[in-house]
């Protein structure tokens, strides 16, 4: 039985055995060989990329915080690789992933962080605030659980207007113990909105571990029994599971007209930003999430199965890797932001 029928089976989404799900190895042969490698160049994309903005970071070319999402491409990259181009997309500030997932330009998302006129918001925004309403990719957001309620409030929009389409919202375990989080949870629930909300369980919240901070255990899904927004866990690491939930998740939400919620359980390798010594966590720990490096894991399992060769795979390293230079050659070379155009694009009621 595949993982899909595993999960249909269930009439409650909260009844998946996460440890079988893990195990499983859902969808392998119902890609060709096309798909694997663009997800694998995805994941690559943004693993490269976050390494030239933290060596960038200590140089001096960008300014302000840096959170890396370098450990969690699986899961933005499996997620969005389900979504189409009517959905729209919310996330937190650890957000450079998911806006390369989604196809945002490489180009203006490192101008960008690097302050540029050329960037995604024009320099203004930087690392926390990409943006590029015509990929329906609605921010970059800094506020710990602030993009929720303007996720409902778009998927709000979908139901009104009759769209086709869901919003995916993403937040990390830290937005959980926000008031606006269950305020969102209960209001989607009570309009039946087509939301996903999708949390990237990462364990911390900043030096926060979520055993220190949460009451009822380390799984946030079974909470969602509360609000009867079904649910289900997925194996964060690992992008074919990923990708297959959230696709089940979608079908879901516009089927039974109502919201739906994944816990990804994923692993931020770096720390939560650039200067951050990490002394709330040991090395076992994050040497043990390593072993599950999607980078690593998954084109070794292609090759393995015979889906693809290493000369593949080096291939596409090597063109992420120019593209990457030249990302960082262009924000280097564009213009910084004039004076005079300080105070446009801001709004104050
Ligand atoms: C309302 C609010 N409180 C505090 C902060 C400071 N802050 C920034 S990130 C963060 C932790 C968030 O952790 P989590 O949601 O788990 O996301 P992760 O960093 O793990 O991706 C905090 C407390 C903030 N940005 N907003
Ligand atoms: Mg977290």
């Amino acid at each position: 039985m595949t993982s899909k029928q595993k999960i249909e089976k269930n009439k409650s989404f909260h009844d998946i055995d996460s440890k079988k799900s893990r195990k499983s190895n859902p969808s392998i042969n119902s890609l060709d060989i096309n798909e694997h490698l663009e997800l694998f160049r995805k994941m690559y994309l943004i693993r490269q990329f976050e390494n030239a903005c933290g060596q960038n970071y200590a140089n001096g070319n960008i300014r302000g915080f840096l959170h890396l999402y370098s450990g969690q491409e699986a899961t933005g990259v499996g997620a969005l690789s389900s979504l189409k181009d009517s959905d729209y997309i919310v996330t937190h500030y650890r957000d450079h992933g998911h806006a390369l997932a989604r196809g945002l330009d490489v180009n203006r998302s490192m101008a960008e962080l690097f302050g540029k006129k050329t960037g995604l918001s024009k320099g203004k925004g930087g690392s926390m605030h990409l943006f590029d309403a015509s990929k329906k990719f609605m921010g970059g957001h800094a506020i710990v659980g602030g993009q929720l309620p303007l996720a409902a409030g778009l998927s709000l929009s979908q139901q009104y207007e009759n769209k086709d389409g869901i919003t995916i919202c993403f937040f990390g375990d830290g937005s959980t113990n926000q008031g606006i989080y269950h305020e969102t949870l209960n209001l989607a629930a009570v309009w039946n909105l087509p939301i996903l909300f999708f949390l990237e369980n990462n364990k911390y919240g900043m030096g926060s571990s979520i055993d220190r901070v949460r009451a009822g255990g380390l799984d946030f899904f079974p909470a969602m029994n509360t609000y009867e927004i079904p649910s289900m866990e997925v194996d964060g690491m690992d992008v074919l599971a990923v990708k297959e939930a959230t696709e089940i998740a979608r079908e879901k939400i516009l089927k039974d007209k109502k919201p739906f919620f994944i816990e990804s359980k994923t692993f931020r390798f770096v720390g939560h930003s650039y200067a951050d010594g990490q002394k709330y966590r040991n090395q076992d720990e994050v040497t043990m999430w390593e072993q599950k490096d999607p980078i690593i894991v998954y084109p070794k399992k292609l090759i393995e199965l015979k889906i693809t060769t290493n000369r593949e795979i080096n291939k596409i390293k090597s063109e992420v890797d120019n593209i990457i230079s030249d990302a960082i050659k262009f924000a280097s070379e564009s213009e910084e932001p004039s004076l005079n155009e300080i105070y446009d694009d801001i709004l104050a009621e």
